[in-house]
């Protein structure tokens, strides 16, 4: 069973936190929206039953499932990419859904008060709106993912999860979008520090890397514009 992923092409977006994950669970799937003629909005429109009100979303021919922390709690469950007892589940989705978050606040640094507006529109707003999630925001998650990780090697114990390569994508994402910050806070939360790089290491993810399927982040959620990146 090969799954239908629709995303917009051109960008990793939001799509990235389901595509590493399909990736890193060797789990079949074609990306429609990066296909000749793919047209993601007539798609999206043509559903008349659980329509999705947004890409990404995944299509079975029998499920389709939108809202990426949805998507990935089913892949989870489908999958075996999270723990199956009730606690690491929600616990999982939970951390997902943190990510998330983090991530529409990423985007809306740069595009604070119209997200179909053009960046140069807004500017200022962006400005004070980066300068709050670099100096209190940043921080204040980067606490919470070493909190949630405690000593162990994954967030979910021993094996690595969808919430591990959604971290992955958001830390990944904000190195992207403020470098200079992420640098400047490497000291101080190297337990998240060191586990980017271990999922980055990840064998499973070694040829997702390598290949023309991994786009790099370009004009996306993550941005990057340097004067919203400060002074470190
Ligand atoms: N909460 C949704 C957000 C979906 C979303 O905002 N998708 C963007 C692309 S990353 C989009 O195309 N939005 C179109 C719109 O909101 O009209 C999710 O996590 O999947």
């Amino acid at each position: 069973m090969t799954y239908d992923f629709w995303y917009w092409p051109g960008i990793p977006g939001r799509g990235e936190f389901v595509r590493i994950a399909l990736e890193a669970g060797g789990i079949a799937y074609r990306e429609r929206g990066r296909e000749d003629g793919a047209d993601v909005w007539a798609k999206r429109d043509s559903y008349s039953r659980t329509p999705p009100f947004a890409p990404p979303w995944l299509d079975n021919g029998e499920l389709v499932i939108a809202q990426t922390a949805n998507i990935l709690m089913f892949l989870g469950e489908r999958h075996g990419l999270a723990p199956d007892d009730v606690k690491g589940r929600f616990w999982t989705s939970q951390l997902m859904l943190t990510i998330m978050d983090v991530t529409a606040e990423a985007h809306d640094t740069h595009h604070p008060v119209d997200a179909s507006a053009y960046y140069d529109d807004q500017k200022a707003e962006a400005k004070r709106a980066a300068t709050v999630f670099r100096e209190q925001r940043i921080p204040k998650f980067l606490d919470h993912f070493t909190k949630a990780l405690g000593g162990a090697e994954y967030f979910g114990g021993d094996r690595w999860s969808y919430a591990d390569t959604g971290f992955f994508v958001l830390m990944s994402g904000l190195n992207h979008a403020f470098p200079r910050r992420m640098v400047a806070l490497s000291g101080d939360y190297p337990t998240v520090f060191t586990h980017w790089d271990r999922i980055a290491a990840l064998p499973e993810l070694r040829d997702y890397f390598a290949s023309d399927r991994c786009l790099p982040f370009g004009e996306g959620i993550f941005r990057y514009y340097p004067e919203l990146d400060g002074e470190g």
